[in-house]
């Protein structure tokens, strides 16, 4: 029951705030589970997600956060000192957010501040603020000159996602170019019409009465060895729209899509301290590290490894000092 209503708030979502679909691109950075997909052209499957990215033989449908700044607050900063801090920047671009946040009864479509246990706070803006880079910057900007942040996520930077899944619930089919038991002798005829015309290395087969109905689609088309699943995703779509066949058996499991964060804007190579400049004082916290173990978190580490062996040490210390100092117009 639950799936259902998350289904069904998912399409009512859909339906009630439209993507914009061609403006929409994958973030960058989205972990290594999507960095190597490719994103395919799929209508039939445009109501799971604005974005569709596929591997050798899995499907995710990812969907932006666009309404959504996240930053994860810096470790060891108290919870309640850190988010009134966090209010008093915020104040600056949404007059009334504190007001807001602190009211128990909230209902209002200005932006406002949402924050957890997990140690992330996102702004929520579904105004015309939303997607400003302009705002983005300054927000990140501001929390990061008062060392309150140590990721931060502009808009769009997080996704969610959910894997659509291929195939027949009792059978092992995965295979965008199989159709259940709901396609007729007809549609198939026109099928195969369709494939002699367009794709005449594609075969249509049907399964066989020695065949089990459980694990064998009814109809499945034998594509050429080297026809990719992303192409064969794109032939399925092709078939929907052309000859009304719908193949493949798509569903999706999740009861709720998954989060993941792209690029992390605080990411700049040289910045130890994280407040968005480069500077004697990322030398100093870069040496404090060295010398005397002074912890870093795991974006500081990333910005100062400017040798990219792994690890900071003094000759990533050095390479900084000397892009301050001038000697070398550029880190590393
Ligand atoms: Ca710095
Ligand atoms: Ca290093």
């Amino acid at each position: 029951m639950k799936n259902m209503l998350t289904l069904l708030t998912a399409a009512l979502l859909a339906v009630m705030c439209p993507l914009s679909v061609s403006a929409m691109e994958l973030p960058a950075d989205t972990g290594a589970s999507f960095a190597d997909m490719e994103v395919v052209e799929c209508d039939m499957l445009s109501g799971y997600a604005p974005i569709i990215c596929v591997d050798e033989n899995r499907i995710y449908g990812i969907t932006p956060r666009e309404h959504y700044l996240r930053f994860v607050l810096r470790d060891g900063l108290g919870k309640d000192t850190a988010v009134t801090q966090v209010l008093e920047v915020l104040e600056e671009v949404y007059p009334g957010i504190m007001e807001r946040y602190h009211a128990k009864d909230y209902d209002s479509p200005a932006a406002r501040l949402l924050t957890n246990d997990q140690g992330y706070c996102e702004v929520e803006d579904y105004t015309d603020t939303a997607g400003s880079a302009e705002v983005s910057e300054q927000i990140m900007q501001a929390l990061a000159a008062k060392g309150l942040i140590t990721e931060f996520y502009s808009w769009g930077q997080t996704v969610n996602y959910v894997e659509i899944l291929c195939g027949f619930p009792d059978g092992n089919t995965v295979d965008p170019l199989a159709f259940g038991e709901d396609i007729t002798e007809e549609q198939t005829a026109v099928l195969r019409d369709y494939l002699a015309e367009h794709y005449p290395a594609f075969a249509v087969i049907e399964r066989t009465p020695d065949e089990d109905a459980f694990r064998v689609a009814k109809v499945r088309i034998k594509a050429p060895e080297d026809t990719t699943f992303a192409e064969k995703l794109r032939i399925c779509g092709e078939l929907a729209e052309q000859v009304g066949v719908y193949g493949g058996a798509f569903h999706v499991d999740a009861m709720m899509p998954q989060e993941m964060p792209g690029h992390n804007a605080l990411e700049k190579p040289g910045d130890v301290t994280l407040d968005c400049k480069i500077g004697i004082t990322d030398v100093i916290a870069l040496n404090r590290n060295i010398m005397t173990g002074d912890p870093l978190c795991d974006t500081a580490r990333k910005n100062a490894d400017i040798n990219g062996n792994g690890a900071p040490d003094e000759t990533d210390s050095l390479n900084i000092l000397k892009y301050i100092v001038e000697i070398n117009e550029t880190l590393g």
